[in-house]
């Protein structure tokens, strides 16, 4: 309620003192209990703000940069997280490393979904993960993601945003069941490519998370809900070099050393993979190379970012339809998309999230 509201209902004929007592006295509690939550962009506090509440849609295991938005999810206070869901391939190996990593930073107050299982095979980061045995984590575990989609959606009193941040099967899978979660949710997703395509080439791709599942990315992009995406244009360019780089890889956190040990973990399995000759120093020397320098790609992070804020980014509502062959192109036909096409500080992003792993 604003201040100009609020001082309207006061006026409200009807309304006695002791009412206006008690709501004045309930407002004073719960701004109280709220935890002060940090404005995104300026770093500076601000109370009494309601905690978005989320579902997070991962494909982690698969490129590591899902592993530096979950990272960023968990550190950054104006989230609410009620769901992790898996996505794609071996969803259940996947769920495993998230049930580790939240295990390990003390948060199995989340609730980890089982997404739709594609095959029982592996992933990059299996090793960190290998030791752990997904029925001791102490959290709850949904075998059918999907419905702990719909019902966490279906449950809530406050509208959750979707943050999706891997190609859309389970989300689309969950349209299918129960198409009122459009009504109820949001969808903030890491996808597409409007201007620019990876590597901010000129020409813009079939983005991987759209175009690995195109029919289940054109369900979610018609689905009557309000949407916003960070497509290649803005997520394309997040690599963390340099002092940025050395703040996180040196913190010594239980969460900052997950990261990194899912980093090398990531890193080493398709050297060792393709190299069955190479010595142990060898394959260590060229994980280190790349390991103790920078980061990949952190695509994902800015899915998480837009979860909470649009300051630092160009905003431009968009028609955009996804094709057959995996393009969002910018169509009459298309919905009506919120889509982060430029950045206006792309510096003061890599700080705020530079900020949020190493608090
Ligand atoms: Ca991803």
């Amino acid at each position: 309620m604003s201040p100009a509201n609020h001082r309207a209902w006061g006026r409200r004929r009807g309304v006695s003192l002791s009412k206006k007592v008690t709501f004045v006295c309930v407002l004073a509690v719960l701004t109280l209990a709220a935890e002060p939550l940090v404005c995104p962009a300026s770093g500076t506090a601000s109370r009494g703000r309601q905690k978005i509440a989320v579902i997070f849609d991962t494909d982690i295991c698969d490129d590591i940069d899902d592993t530096w938005a979950l990272a960023m999810l968990l550190q950054s206070p104006e989230f609410d997280v009620k769901l992790i869901t898996t996505e794609v391939g071996n969803t259940e190996s996947k769920a495993r490393t998230i049930a580790k990593l939240l295990q390990t930073v003390g948060r199995t107050d989340i609730p980890i979904g089982i997404g739709v299982q594609q095959h029982k095979g592996g992933h990059r980061q299996d090793a960190w993960a290998k030791d752990y045995n997904l029925s001791s984590y102490p959290g709850k575990i949904h075998t059918d993601g999907v419905q702990a989609i719909i019902d966490t959606v279906m449950s809530s009193r406050r509208r959750i945003k979707i943050i999706a941040v891997g190609p859309l099967p389970n989300i689309a899978a969950a349209l299918e069941r129960e198409p009122k979660i459009a009504q109820k949710a949001e969808f903030v997703g890491m996808h597409g490519s409007i201007y620019k395509g990876y590597g901010g080439s000129a020409k813009p791709s079939p983005e991987y998370n759209v175009k690995a599942f195109v029919k289940e990315a054109q369900k979610v992009f018609a689905a009557p809900w309000d949407m916003t995406i960070t497509p290649l244009d803005t997520c394309g360019v997040i690599v963390l070099k340099g002092d940025k780089y050395q703040k996180v890889f040196k913190h010594d956190s239980p969460l900052t050393r997950a990261l990194i040990e899912n980093y090398r973990a990531w890193y080493t399995q398709p050297i060792v993979a393709e190299n069955k000759d190479l010595s142990a120093e060898e394959i260590e020397k060229r994980v280190n190379e790349k390991v103790n320098s920078s980061s990949s790609v952190l695509f994902d992070t800015v899915g998480i970012y837009l979860g909470m804020s649009t300051e630092l980014v160009k905003m431009e509502k968009l028609k955009i339809k996804v094709t057959d062959d995996g393009f969002t192109r910018i169509d009459e036909a298309g919905k009506l998309i919120n889509c982060a096409t430029e950045w206006k500080d792309l510096d003061a992003f890599e700080d705020l999230l530079v900020r949020r792993l190493v608090k």
